[in-house]
């Protein structure tokens, strides 16, 4: 029909097209709520997340302990002082631990002093943790008792590392062997510690059959009177004497005491422990150990013998991507591990890395580690990180 004047519809040639909305700008407005509802959706995440985090130390353990340091003014307790504080261990209360004669005594920790106290008291207070650095006779006596109140003890003498009953634990090795059930865990000896910590990655690849290895131990090894020695002979004063004979400018082929079978305690610790550690006694292990008047680590000589070939360039790459230890074998500049660089270091150092040409499959490597270090405190404080982050404790 045609369009009549005055007619008030309006043809419908002449309407405006309703509005419609570009197809961008349509595909922004369903952005916009989505993006929004995505962002609710993550902030409530992200809260619920922090709640749970914050509740973790209640489900997982993983939280502030009462830790008793047992031997804390002696020479491996001053340096577990200084590890525990230099990784930040969660400590809500520490309880120096020394001998009689100590108690009252003063330590500094984190800028904090603290009185040291005595055995007794420390049991009474009931700490979560226990690190022991106080002789074998302390830890056989007290260890138990630790124990008994629900105390983990982790213990630096040789009381316990040959206990059937109790682990002994390089954490980079054989951590995963503890559980919640383990109230008394064994540090391994100082020398041992340093030796398996280069042998554990050559013994996987190429199979160890026999190890011989001499020791070149420092004095901070027999604690501080025979550091006094060592200081008073170098200064010509008479003092108390920790070795039998002078130690500066002299070589004892004398560590800890003599056994019935001709060695010294500190060798048949070096033959036994390696084998509990890495969890095989298919291969041996002999050795000297001497004591000389160096202060900043023990040094050891090793020849090992393998089942399998090794070319010495895998040797050195292996052991140069193994967490913890430090390829330090450059002959040509004079570069190869020494107590002197090692002193106050965490890791283990292995230089002079050769073929023994004269047998087969025999290496000959120099391996030195700060005793106080991982030889005692790092490896101590290392097993208790694993507990606490296990949920062990
Ligand atoms: P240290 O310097 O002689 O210190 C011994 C510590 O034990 C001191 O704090 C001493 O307290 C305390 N102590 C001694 N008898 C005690 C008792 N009856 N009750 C409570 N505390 C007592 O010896 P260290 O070199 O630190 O060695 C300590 C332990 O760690 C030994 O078992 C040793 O075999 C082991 N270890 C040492 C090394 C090392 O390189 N030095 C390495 C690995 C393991 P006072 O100050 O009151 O006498
Ligand atoms: C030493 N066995 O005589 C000691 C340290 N644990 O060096």
């Amino acid at each position: 029909m045609p369009a009549m004047a005055g007619n008030r519809y309006t043809p419908i040639a002449t309407l405006t097209p309703p509005a419609r909305v570009p197809p961008n700008r349509r595909v922004f407005l369903h952005f916009v709520p989505f993006i929004t509802f995505c962002y609710i959706f993550a902030n409530l995440a992200k809260n619920a997340c922090r709640v749970l985090h914050l509740a973790l130390p209640l489900t997982q353990n993983f939280s502030f302990m009462k830790v008793a340091i047992v031997g804390a003014t002696g020479m491996v307790g001053e340096v577990m002082l200084k590890v525990l504080a230099e990784r930040e261990f969660p400590i809500s209360e520490l309880l120096p631990v020394a001998s009689e004669r100590s108690v009252g005594k003063r330590i500094t920790y984190r800028g904090r002093e603290y009185q040291v106290i005595g055995l007794e008291a420390a049991v009474a207070a009931k700490p979560d943790l226990a690190i022991f650095s106080a002789g074998g006779d302390t830890s056989l006596e007290w260890a138990p008792k630790f124990a008994a109140i629900g105390t983990t003890v982790v213990d630096n003498s040789s009381a316990w590392r040959m206990d059937p009953d109790k682990k002994l634990v390089v954490p980079e090795i054989n951590a995963h062997v503890l559980t919640k059930k383990d109230k008394i865990i064994a540090n391994p000896n100082c020398s041992t510690i340093q030796l398996v910590m280069v042998l554990a990655p050559l013994h996987q690849k190429y199979t160890m059959r026999r190890v011989v290895v001499s020791t070149y131990q420092s004095v901070s090894g027999t604690g501080v009177k025979a550091v006094r020695q060592l200081e008073n002979e170098m200064a010509g004063v008479q003092g108390e004497m920790a070795y039998p004979y002078p130690i500066n400018r002299n070589a004892l082929p004398h560590c800890d005491v003599f056994l019935e079978n001709g060695y010294t305690k500190e060798e048949m610790k070096l033959a036994r422990e390696p084998q509990k550690i890495l969890a095989d006694h298919s291969f041996a292990i002999t050795a000297t150990a001497v004591r000389i008047p160096t202060s900043g680590g023990h040094s050891e000589a090793v020849n090992v013998q393998f089942e399998k070939d090794f070319d010495l360039e895998e040797v050195r790459s292996l052991l140069d991507n193994t967490p913890g230890v430090v390829l330090q074998d450059h002959p040509g500049s004079n570069t190869y591990p020494m107590p002197l660089h090692a002193h106050d270091k965490d890791e283990v150092f292995v230089g002079r890395i050769r073929r023994d040409e004269s047998q087969p499959n025999t290496l000959n490597l120099w391996i030195v580690a700060d005793n106080l270090r991982k030889g005692a405190a790092t490896n101590a404080v290392q097993i208790a990180e694993y507990l606490n982050q296990q949920g062990l404790l």
